[in-house]
């Protein structure tokens, strides 16, 4: 048994998130940790919202709502959305938390106890229409790296370049729209990350095992002569985390609060602190130090590719720059972008279908199954609504669910509702029995690798198997002649439901639950030896036949939510 911290990026409080948000990042750090823990690991999977910046207040002032009421309501409302996805975290935290303000304070005092903050005069964009500075995000511009028009000031979204905002060309407020932009003078904290850039390299180029997409992203940043330049990570705002020096006072730096992206990442340590102190857990420090217990732990992040740069450069940056033993990342993944219907998924322009959306057509599970199956892995992949119909009623209805309620009512009508007695193994059954071991390695492999669509078609295929098994074998056709044989063959479709809930719980918790219940046992362990496996529940053992498990979407259905999520949400 290993332990292994989980964390997923931390979305932003500002409205709900739509579909390939949850894709990229949730939805498979909930898939890994779930997986882990059947295998009986010690998992710990933390997540949380990500509460500071402009647009938390921007947010907050279109609903009339003091900033800190609004992030309060908005985090209640994303983890009921969490909670109806089934994302399984050990705790949903708040980067707005005591802890991590105590935190983010203690790391800016170490860092600047290592001589690796400088204060610096800068010169600022003030918008004179919007009276007040601009933070970076609420000026865009064109791109001066790849040329894209409306690059922001923080980040370019198609180049993903980190950007300062005096580096855009032509730029505008995009609270007011006006230009009438000046600069003025303010002092910022920088911290001083181009020092540790040999150290960062060889930690990168360490990790030969890292998904593609994570390292070259961060080699990209590397290699490119200013892509680890200093950072500023103190801002012109209210909301946000006050700049001190550890418990100190930060002379010079009243009023300003710390950069946004400094202390979202520090949120995933202070979030197991609000674990503990949320009664949860007992020991914090035994998931992220080093010196405490940590050293044995893995620690996986998931997170969409615009956060790479954040994860693999500036929070280890953070963490090694501080001397002090925390854990730092094992192991990235990270995805690509998942589309919606010919276009982008876009939160600002209200395009795509968004989470909470979602849980008012279908269940989770549904969503669950087609969002994991098409994870945007090795590259961007399309939501449309064809597909979706298409995967649900194929994997889910015709082969899941059919296979579940073709067996427990064949075996209902001539058996009743308990395990049959009678018949031996004969050579199909073995056969079916080395496929599904083979089969099983391949998935743990995978699962283990996070590839999760490698995963998802594997486990596609273990239900295939199934299907196929039934087909042939013909229980209603055996019973006529031979119903020792039938007998045997229902015993066997019976232990694979159980088998398939096991084995399928990661990707649809709820059905796996209701297949388990169905079969009356709460034996759930991970399969090691598949012939123990598949005769886990012995002849007699009562079950009872399970609602239907997945229906089918109708043309008439998909052709109405095509039309209802055509347009742009308001
Ligand atoms: N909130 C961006 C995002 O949700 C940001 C992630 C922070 S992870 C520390 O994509
Ligand atoms: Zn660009």
């Amino acid at each position: 048994m290993a332990r292994h911290l989980i964390t997923s990026a931390i979305p932003y409080i500002n409205g709900i998130k739509h579909l390939g948000n949850l894709v990229g990042s949730q939805l498979p750090a909930d898939l890994y940790a779930r997986y882990l823990r059947g295998r009986g690991h010690e998992v710990l999977f933390l997540c949380a919202t990500d509460e500071h910046g402009t647009p938390a207040e921007l947010a907050a002032a279109k609903a009339g709502k003091p900033v800190a009421e609004y992030c309060a309501e908005m985090h209640a409302v994303q983890a009921e959305i969490a909670r109806g996805f089934r994302l399984s975290f050990d705790h949903f935290g708040r980067s707005s938390s005591p802890q991590n303000h105590r935190l983010t304070q203690a790391f800016a005092g170490r860092l600047a106890d290592a001589g690796l903050i400088r204060e610096v005069s800068e010169r600022q964009m003030y918008s004179r229409a919007d009276g007040r500075f601009l933070p970076d995000r609420y000026i865009e511009g064109t791109c001066p790296n790849c040329g894209f028009d409306s690059a922001r000031g923080d980040q370019c979204d198609n180049c993903t370049k980190q950007l300062d905002p005096t580096d855009l060309i032509n730029p505008h407020s995009t609270i007011s729209g006006s230009t009438d932009l000046e600069i003025r003078e303010t002092k910022h904290l920088y911290l001083r990350q181009s020092t540790l850039r040999q150290q960062l390299s060889d930690w990168i180029d360490s990790k030969t095992d890292w998904p593609i997409l994570t390292t070259s992203i961060a080699r990209k940043w590397l290699d490119d002569g200013d892509g680890l330049q200093d950072r500023g990570i103190t801002r012109d705002l209210d909301w946000g985390i006050p700049v001190r020096k550890g418990d100190a006072p930060w002379p010079g730096m009243e009023g300003k609060v710390f950069y946004v992206w400094f202390d979202a990442p520090i949120e995933y340590i202070a979030c197991a602190q609000e674990w503990v102190d949320a009664g949860k857990g007992t020991d914090w420090q035994r998931w992220w130090r080093t010196d405490k217990g940590a050293a044995d732990v893995r620690y996986t992040q998931f997170m969409g590719k615009d956060n790479v740069p954040f994860h693999t450069l500036s929070f280890p940056a953070t963490i090694l720059g501080s001397g002090e033993p925390w854990k730092l990342v094992d192991y990235i993944k990270s995805f690509n972008y998942l589309n919606y219907d010919g276009g982008q998924f876009s939160t600002s322009r209200g395009r795509g279908v968004f989470m909470d959306q979602a849980l008012e057509i279908l269940p989770a599970d549904y969503w669950r199954w087609w969002l994991l199956s098409h994870a945007p892995e090795n590259s961007d992949s399309e939501f449309t609504w064809e597909n979706f119909q298409t995967s649900v009623n194929k994997d889910l209805a015709d082969v899941l669910g059919n296979f579940v309620s073709r067996i427990t009512k064949f075996c209902r009508s001539k058996f009743g509702e308990t395990v049959p007695e009678g018949g031996q193994w004969g050579p199909q059954e073995q056969a079916l029995c080395d496929e599904l071991t083979t089969r099983i390695r391949a998935y743990e492999g995978h699962m283990d690798a996070i590839e999760v669509r490698k995963a998802a078609a594997e486990l596609r295929a273990i239900w295939v198997a199934g299907n196929e098994y039934l087909q042939s074998a013909a229980p209603w056709t055996s019973f006529k002649t031979a119903p020792e044989t039938a007998a045997m063959q229902t015993r066997l479709g019976l232990n694979l439901i159980r088998l398939y809930a096991v084995l399928s719980r990661a990707f649809i918790p709820d059905a796996a639950a209701s297949l388990m219940d169905a079969m009356g046992t709460g034996d759930d362990g991970w399969p090691g030896d598949i012939e123990a496996a598949l005769t886990a529940l012995p002849a007699g053992h009562a079950f009872t036949v399970p609602e239907v498990t997945f229906r089918k979407i109708t043309d008439e259905e998909r052709q109405d939510w095509q039309e209802r999520f055509a347009g742009i949400r308001t």
